[in-house]
């Protein structure tokens, strides 16, 4: 799914490696004269790395005139591509396939890696390695077996020393989906991967060519294919006595052939053609020790290659455990970091999004209740994840109850009788608690505590008796540090039995606080840890400029209920224009004589202040937080401010 630019950079990237690919083959087949084995081999390296697959042949390769294949190939550095390719060509293949299948198994990266390195050394061995020793040498398929087993582990050793950190550091990097075979992430960590394997592996390969321990490229010319070019030749450009010379050579077939009328020819560097049937074998000339050092390196580069990365991140988790997650930068992640914590941090995944709003819906909208017979008030309420807007050009992903942020607010009165049906859409399991009730330990909320979480999917009904009144909240329970974090609270307003007990007002506003972190056009809960630090705040979710404005007259009164509904910082909220009388905490009535002037209310998580402050003076009066990041979007004040900031506009 497309979610960061780095997927249409590899949109672009695969469209042209197909297309690479799709030359290679045509070219190869139609032109190349070469094994068939080495055809498959720069097919499939192309596959895997690309514009890059197919630079490689066109400068080492492919034969560039008719005729100069032979003296084409015959440089070094060339003959150390050729033996490259057919190991990566081999390896690249078992490992890409066993990691494809090992995701989807859901095993540790730590035994992904190690199945992938043996299904790699065998594709590579008993398939690439050993067929193309045997269309070039002949002999039994067990002997060449034997015999490419050497050169095969020490290339697979090097190419797997630089594949592996790549995966374990990408993989298992700041977003998991590349762990994730149908994200394009994943198949573009695999190119990145056999790219940097080609690397590592190629020296050992040039070594091993100029010992006579590996073939490099070849030239393998069908007669009557050849045939037919001539005859193009002669007309297009006139003789070309290299490639007639290079024919009658190769169409010799030599005493080791399968005698298929194929002739070939090796510009192997170093080989030469030592064979005792002055063909195509090689006799290596590599000494005991030589091969010991360069093996005992091989494994050394592999054994750092697949267990230092381990030093740094987690690798005994799965795809299953945490693929998919995107997690915020600047989040520290380290070898401990266990799966939840992982899962709690990461991004909503904008594929769960299933509405999305602009400014003209509003949050904290008032939900009626449907009245059942016996007096019941009954409430719905469903939960889902919502593209919703904080200001014109900004929409978080956030987690809505009944689509909106704050969730719906439920305004009853003091001895009513409630029933809240609680639907959950999430993608996990949630709950709802009804902060600072006093209500039947069932319908509490907590879950795990006093009650199963309700499954994605799930349903629980909550039914209670609102005994107190005042300025409350609901919020999630379950997984509250990301669920809250992500929008999961709304208001609970209960108005006193006896309407001489309300604190009476001409404006009732209530406030609830929020803290947003948004990156990369994602939204990640926000949480006081590193990488966790919010960059958005909103007031009813919006944040200011597109906050509301209250607007009154001079002599009227105002009261404001802030709400602690967030998760992360006490705010200090302010009004201008002169103090306030607090009158309620936490949804309990200040007995008059203990009421106080302020002009600032420190709010924790989870705290209510309902405060009364009184239009003096006309003009715009402000209401905010009194930190001052939390009055800018992003670090930046627009009009004035940003974040938690609300207008009180008094008229005269
Ligand atoms: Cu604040």
């Amino acid at each position: 799914m497309f979610v960061q630019p780095v997927d249409y950079f590899l949109a672009v990237w695969f469209v042209l490696a197909g297309l690479s690919t799709a030359y290679v083959a045509l070219d190869q087949f139609r032109n190349n004269p070469e094994p068939v084995v080495m055809k498959w081999g720069f097919i499939l390296v192309t596959l895997y790395m690309g514009p890059l697959g197919l630079l490689i042949y066109v400068l080492a390769d492919k034969e560039p005139r008719p005729g100069e294949h032979e003296a084409f190939t015959k440089p070094l550095w060339k003959q150390g591509v050729g033996s490259t390719i057919h190991c990566v060509a081999g390896d690249a293949t078992g490992i890409i396939l066993a990691a494809a299948i090992t995701a989807a198994l859901g095993l540790p990266m730590w035994i992904d890696l190690i199945v992938e390195y043996v299904a790699g050394f065998a594709f590579g061995l008993f398939i690439f390695q050993s067929l193309f020793m045997k269309s070039m040498m002949g002999g039994t398929y067990w002997e060449n077996v034997r015999k490419s087993f050497m050169p095969e582990f020490i290339s697979m050793n090097f190419m797997m020393a630089g594949m592996a950190p790549v995966m374990s550091f990408l993989m298992m990097g700041s977003d998991m989906r590349a762990m994730e075979p149908t994200e394009l992430l994943f198949w573009g960590v695999m190119s990145f991967g056999v790219i940097v394997g080609f690397i590592t592996a190629y020296p050992a390969n040039v070594w091993m060519v100029v010992r006579g321990l590996k073939h490099g490229l070849m030239t393998e010319r069908e007669p009557e294919f050849d045939k037919a070019r001539e005859g193009r030749r002669e007309h297009a450009h006139g003789g070309a006595e290299a490639g007639v010379a290079g024919q009658r050579h190769g169409s010799n077939p030599g005493a080791g052939h399968h005698g298929s009328g194929h002739g070939s020819t090796h510009g192997n560097g170093g080989g030469g053609s030592r064979g005792p049937h002055g063909g195509h074998g090689m006799e290596p000339d590599a000494t005991v020790p030589q091969l010991a050092a360069f093996g005992g390196v091989s494994v050394l580069a592999l054994a750092l290659g697949m267990i230092a990365p381990a030093n740094w991140v987690n690798l005994t988790l799965s795809a299953r455990d945490v693929g998919g997650a995107i997690m915020p930068p600047g989040m520290v992640m380290d070898r401990d970091t266990p799966a939840a914590a992982m899962l709690d941090m990461a991004a909503v995944h904008p594929r769960l999004v299933t509405a999305s709003h602009g400014l003209e819906v509003r949050g904290d909208r008032e939900l009626q209740a449907r009245m059942e017979k016996n007096g019941v008030k009954v409430f719905d309420l469903e939960t889902s994840v919502i593209r919703w807007a904080i200001l014109p050009d900004v929409k978080v992903d956030a987690y809505a109850i009944n689509g909106q942020v704050p969730g719906p607010r439920l305004h009853i009165r003091q001895g009513d009788r409630v029933r809240i049906n609680v639907t959950n859409r999430l993608p996990e399991s949630t709950t709802l608690h009804w902060h600072g009730l006093i209500l039947p330990n069932e319908m509490d909320g907590p879950a795990e505590i006093t009650q199963e979480p309700i499954p994605p999917g799930g349903s629980y009904r909550y039914e209670f008796t609102a005994g107190q009144s005042g300025t409350y909240f609901y919020h999630s329970h379950d997984h509250v540090d990301r669920q809250q974090a992500l929008g999961l609270y709304g208001a609970l307003i209960i108005d006193p039995a006896n309407p001489q007990d309300e604190i009476a007002a001409d404006h009732d506003y209530v406030i609830q606080l929020q803290e947003w972190l948004m990156r990369e056009g994602l939204t990640f809960p926000s949480m006081p840890m590193d990488g966790g630090q919010p960059n958005y705040f909103t007031i009813n979710g919006r944040a200011y400029p597109s906050t509301d404005t209250i607007r009154m007259k001079v002599g009227e009164t105002l009261k404001v209920r802030f709400i602690g509904t967030n998760n992360g910082f006490i705010h200090p909220m302010h009004i201008h224009g002169g103090p306030f009388e607090v009158v309620a905490r936490d949804g309990e009535t200040i007995p008059e004589s203990a009421r106080f002037l302020a002009d600032t209310v420190n709010v924790g998580p989870g705290q209510r202040y309902d405060v009364v402050w009184q239009a003096r003076r006309p003009g715009k009066w402000l209401i905010h937080c009194h930190i001052g990041h939390h009055t800018t979007n992003n670090n930046v004040e627009e009009k004035g401010g940003g974040g938690l900031m609300v207008v009180i506009d008094v008229q005269s």
